[in-house]
């Protein structure tokens, strides 16, 4: 049996979400610790962008789903994207 495909879910960069929210959504959605949470959160803020989680697609999908529903009631712009590994 071929392992099913995985997905990199992506976090990208921008002006205006606040550090914070990205570290919580790390936690929250991803299940990252504070530590890395702010390690990743910090990687994306100097280059643009960075990888949240590796997932099968459903998942994957879901993720960015709850990334982007978090970000929109605050009215911050967060994008999050997926990735085949
Ligand atoms: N660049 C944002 C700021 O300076 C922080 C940020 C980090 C935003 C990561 C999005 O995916 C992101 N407030």
């Amino acid at each position: 049996m071929a392992r099913p495909p995985r997905y990199k879910v992506l976090l990208y960069n921008d002006d205006y979400t606040p550090m914070e929210f990205v570290v919580t959504i790390l936690e929250q959605v991803f299940g990252k610790g504070p530590t890395e949470a702010t390690q990743i959160m910090l990687q994306i803020h100097r280059s643009g962008l960075g990888v949240a989680g590796v997932y099968v697609l459903d998942i994957a999908e879901t993720k960015v789903v709850s990334v982007h529903r978090a970000a929109e009631r605050l009215g911050y712009p967060l994008r999050a994207g997926v990735e085949k590994e």
